[in-house]
């Protein structure tokens, strides 16, 4: 009987009730004087910086002055200067796939956003335009044919590598633009499985009968077995810039690809740090070359060759480097180099190995010395194809020409070591060249091509170490370049999008994009070594010599074939074909034609986080994270990108999650109107949001404020139904 009386527990609000309007909601990032009354009220999430730097989520109870009284969410109450407070986003958008989405935009939030989404092995995120791809550092299933499959049949559009290139496949067929990929992020980041992944992609797609896409595929094994290597940071790091040309036909099949490269490190061959390994190739020759090819090639185990031991690392965990050779030799069939060249190959990589362990002896004075006449040196002799005598004598003297007469003048110790290591660098650099061109004839481009293309690059990311030298310059010069055309292309994007959708491009401020451009300018170089790595200078007697080897494959290297015959009269180290362009002017020619390339493109972006730095999965290293988004400009990138109007929501999902709310009946059906009546309703005002043709633009924190509406409301229907349940028992 009492029941019959009872009351809804809670008064039905309505909007028209002016003390549940939606209040103008914090603009700012950041919780200013006026935001917190407004947190206070709304019980709303705030982010609480703790003692050590980490992050908190909790809830404001009371300020006084410049002091908050922090409920957090484990129970306890903290005081903390007001700055040590931001605000967080509603829970409607936790773990959201677009960083574009969230409404507020400061550091805790962003990082919270994809440390959710990783823990759950939602290793992709967008931000804007860009891809976020984190290394999972372990198999995650995501790949393979059914999820293939599910992206090209759009069954999912949730963020992955496949999604970004079936767009870039889809606007490349339909636009007949070409396309192109471009990774980016620090070593370890993921870039080059990144870069597989995608191409993999496109083989499913565009895979015929031709098996060129079989081929394509192979050719990682050959690059990454000759220009990669265990380094501190990464056991399978890529130490060149690679850019892969795939083309199509006119029906949407791979029909050639072709494979350019970047500014490999040479140095390494000669010199390694403590830990790291030089390219993976020596390790494999070493250790998985039959006992015949070893005889032939006078090879040992790579313990025994000191351009190999010096490091004290020679394996790598997990890593079984005979398998690796075995896989290689198959790969270079695929691309249908014959079993002749293949020995060459592996004839100079014993070369090179011999040429390291030769040693030198002081001689009679002046700290001049001589070359130590022993196996390496006669190894190395033979298999270069020149006399013992004649290698010897390059490297522990100099011709110089005085007049009419040539002198000859003995090396220091120092001088013998540089010669010898040029030569060792000089090989192997040609060698890589020669193997890249053998690759691309393999796969040339067909005559069936249309010269539709998708590019991918495979950069090395921006880098910044204690001491940067000449190669830290280069790679962050191109970085730069990248990031130049990323921002213009970014406008351009943003610019169309607005437009498109009929809104008011005048009312959108950008911010400055100086904050983007200013991030170059944060390293300093060591120029000690600087002139020296530019010219790369291989000694003019080295040149005669290696021109003069019997060994075919040196013959074709291309500074073989416009040997200068004339003797140069600069002393040693310095004398260089006057001809020859510095590794700079090279690189900056280089990256000026990639520029010019990737402008006839429309780009997809993908960059590429290391969530530690121990390589291993599941560890989310917060301040490591947010140096990589800060480095790129990640952050940036989502503020002008959501610049003015953050949250885009279609005239469909907004009715649809909002309609219920009107309290006057709406007899239009249409979402607009209904978008915009619920926008009326609740008083927001005009300049809060812009609506477009399909989709409402919203400024920050408008959408939280509304969520929380909804749930009021919700709650409110709630009460009802339980009191009306009550009733009725
Ligand atoms: V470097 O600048 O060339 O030193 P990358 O190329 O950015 O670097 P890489 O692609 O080589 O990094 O990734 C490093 C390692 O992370 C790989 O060897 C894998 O063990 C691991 N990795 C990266 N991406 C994935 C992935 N999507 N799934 C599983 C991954 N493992
Ligand atoms: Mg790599």
């Amino acid at each position: 009987e009492e029941k019959v009386n009872e009351q809804p527990s809670s008064p039905v609000p309505t909007a028209n009730d002016s003390s549940t309007d939606c209040e103008a909601p914090p603009q700012s990032e950041e919780l200013e004087d006026d935001n917190v009354a407004y947190f206070i009220k709304k019980k709303l999430h705030v982010w609480c910086r703790q003692p050590r730097g980490k992050w908190e989520l909790g809830t404001i109870q009371s300020t006084s002055g410049e002091e908050a009284s922090v409920s957090l969410s484990n129970g306890n109450v903290l005081k903390v200067a007001r700055s040590d407070l931001l605000p967080a986003n509603p829970d409607i958008l936790e773990g959201i796939e677009d960083l574009i989405q969230l409404s507020y935009l400061n550091e805790p939030s962003v990082l919270h956003n994809l440390q959710y989404r990783y823990a759950q092995d939602m290793i992709y995120s967008k931000a804007g335009p860009i891809l976020i791809a984190f290394n999972p550092f372990k198999n995650v299933e995501v790949y393979g044919n059914d999820y293939v499959l599910a992206y090209r049949q759009k069954l999912t559009d949730s963020p992955h590598v496949y999604a970004l290139t079936d767009a870039a496949y889809n606007e490349m067929m339909t636009g007949e633009v070409n396309q192109s990929i471009i990774i980016s992020g620090e070593s370890g980041a993921g870039k080059t499985e990144t870069a597989k992944i995608a191409m993999q992609y496109l083989a499913a797609l565009g895979g015929g009968c031709s098996g060129i896409e079989n081929e394509i595929l192979q050719t990682n094994f050959i690059l990454e077995a000759f220009g990669n290597a265990k380094t501190s940071r990464n056991d399978n790091s890529s130490r060149f810039g690679k850019l892969i040309e795939i083309h199509f036909s006119t029906m949407g099949k791979i029909c050639g690809a072709k494979v350019q490269t970047f500014l490999l490190e040479k140095s390494r061959v000669v010199q390694l740090a403590l830990g790291e390994r030089s390219y993976h190739i020596f390790y494999q020759l070493c250790a998985g070359s039959s006992s015949k090819l070893k005889e032939r090639l006078n090879l040992r185990a790579a313990s025994e060759y000191k351009y190999l031991n010096q490091s004290d690392c020679t394996t790598i965990d997990g890593v079984d480097d005979a398998k690796k050779f075995k896989r290689l030799m198959k790969a270079l069939d695929v691309i249908q180099m014959g079993k002749e060249d293949q020995e060459l190959v592996f004839k100079m990589l014993a070369a090179i190995l011999w040429l390291g362990n030769i040693s030198f002896q002081d001689s009679d004075n002046e700290n001049h010395i001589e070359v130590v006449n022993d196996e390496a040196v006669t190894n190395a002799a033979v298999l270069m194809g020149c006399s013992s005598q004649e290698l010897m004598a390059v490297l522990s003297t100099h011709k110089i020409q005085a007049g009419k007469d040539t002198i000859t003048k003995k090396l220091t110790l120092r001088q013998a070591i540089d010669a010898r290591d040029a030569i060792a660098k000089f090989i192997y650099a040609s060698l890589f060249d020669w193997l890249v061109e053998q690759v691309n004839k393999s796969l040339q481009v067909g005559k069936r091509c249309t010269g539709r293309s998708i590019t991918i690059l495979d950069i090395y990311g921006f880098e910044s170490f204690q001491n940067n030298s000449f190669e830290q310059f280069c790679i962050n010069y191109a970085n730069e370049r990248l990031q130049q055309h990323f921002n213009r292309h970014l406008f351009k994007l943003e610019q169309e999008d607005y437009e498109l959708d009929g809104i008011d491009w005048t009312r959108v401020e950008f911010e400055d994009n100086q904050v983007c451009l200013d991030l170059f300018e944060k390293v300093l170089y060591d120029t000690s070594g600087f002139l020296e790595k530019n010219r790369d200078p291989l000694p003019s007697d080295s040149i005669q010599l290696l021109s003069s080897c019997s060994c075919e494959l040196l013959q074709l290297f291309p500074e073989m074939l416009n040997q200068p015959q004339k003797q140069s009269n600069s002393s040693h180290g310095g004398a260089l074909d006057s001809k020859k362009q510095s590794v700079g002017t090279k690189f900056k020619g280089q990256l000026f034609k990639l520029m010019h390339q990737l402008e006839s493109t429309t780009p997809h972006f993908i960059r590429c986080i290391k969530p530690n730095t121990k390589q291993l999965p599941g560890i989310y290293e917060q301040d490591l994270v947010l140096q990589q988004l800060k480095c790129c400009g990640v952050l940036e990138v989502v503020r002008i990108s959501r610049a003015g109007y953050p949250t885009r929501m279609t005239h469909q999902e907004f009715s649809r999650r909002y309609g219920f709310l009107l309290v006057e009946a709406n007899t239009s059906q249409d979402p607009l109107s209904i978008s915009v009546a619920v926008l009326q309703q609740f008083n927001i005002p005009p300049e809060m949001y812009q609506v477009g043709f399909t989709k409402l633009y919203l400024r920050t924190g408008q959408i939280g404020a509304l969520e929380d509406r909804r749930k009021y409301l919700l709650q409110g229907l709630l009460g009802i139904q339980k009191s009306f349940r009550g009733y009725q028992a």
